[in-house]
């Protein structure tokens, strides 16, 4: 058993899900940390609290440095990490971004590190079709 800390860096938006005439879009986000070892577990924040981020898909306005803590307590030998993020329509339902899932199994030293979309090659787990992500998984 160990004491972890997963936080989300950043979160960068490769499509804003609108029409071609608005630049930007606006946005909202969920994570779900969870684990089904032991009694096992489940946090989900949502942010922002209020409101929305409004993101563009263009460079310089696509980013949100975040630095936030999506989860901070035990962790055995089981975690899974989730992000959603939805686009939201007022005359139309809510466009989603590609739903984020990364299981991590076995010892916590195996999966400690920084997850980041330009470290798997191709098929990259945090660099999904229309946004990316980065996050830690730090003991502490
Ligand atoms: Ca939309
Ligand atoms: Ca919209
Ligand atoms: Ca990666």
């Amino acid at each position: 058993m160990a004491r972890i800390r997963v936080t989300l860096k950043w979160i960068k938006i490769l499509d804003n899900l609108e029409p071609f005439f608005k630049e930007t879009g606006e946005f909202r986000f969920r994570s779900r940390v969870s684990s089904e070892s032991g009694e096992g577990f489940e946090h989900e924040t949502r942010f922002p609290e209020e409101g929305h981020y409004s993101l563009s898909d263009k460079p310089g306005w696509n980013y949100v440095t975040l630095n936030k803590t999506l989860y901070e307590g035990e962790a055995d030998d089981h975690l899974v990490v989730e992000l959603f993020g939805e686009e939201i329509d007022l005359l139309s339902a809510n466009d989603e971004l590609d739903h984020y899932k990364r299981e991590h199994r076995g010892p916590v030293d195996d999966w400690v590190g920084l997850y980041e979309p330009a470290d798997e090659g191709s098929d990259d787990p945090e660099a999904m079709s229309n946004w990316r992500i980065s996050y830690t998984i730090e003991k502490i």
